[in-house]
């Protein structure tokens, strides 16, 4: 599976807690993107995958459930409720996101800028993609 869960260094004292995301270091990619999904409501998102793009997502408040399917013979769901938890998306799988708590929030560093051609929104082109 395309994908892996690191772990991220929290620093603590007693005014709180802190952690840092450093390009190249706890990203195995250049960041050219962060974008964060907040307000959330029962509603699903992803259904998509990406050709080239790399992710690393950190659920920094409330859980969610993603579903990664690399479209041959791994389907994964893996929760996240954690900010000391990441998850690595490598390019080429099936996404879906599902469960938001009311106060999910969730904070994504990205390898590429917004190009919405990288997108493979339907399933089945996603399975001839995988093929070809
Ligand atoms: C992904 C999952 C985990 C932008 O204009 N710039 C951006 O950087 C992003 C991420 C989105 N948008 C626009 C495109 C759509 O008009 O925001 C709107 C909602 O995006 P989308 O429907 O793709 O949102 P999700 O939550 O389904 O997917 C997002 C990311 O797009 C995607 O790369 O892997 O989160």
């Amino acid at each position: 599976m395309n994908s892996e869960i690191r772990n991220i260094k929290q620093i603590k004292d007693d005014r709180g807690r802190l952690f840092a995301i450093e390009a190249g270091k706890d990203t195995p990619f250049e960041i050219k993107r962060v974008y964060c999904l907040f307000d959330l409501n029962s509603s699903p998102r992803g259904f998509h995958a990406h050709k080239k793009l790399k992710q690393l997502m950190i659920c920094i408040k409330g859980s969610v459930e993603v579903i990664l399917d690399d479209g041959i013979n791994a389907k994964n769901i893996v929760r996240l409720d954690s900010p000391e938890t990441a998850l690595f998306i490598k390019p080429g799988l099936w996404r879906e996101m599902h469960n938001f708590s009311t106060d999910c929030i969730i904070l994504v560093f990205a390898s590429e800028h917004y190009d919405d051609d990288d997108y493979i929104r339907s399933y089945s082109d996603f399975l001839i993609w995988k093929k070809g």
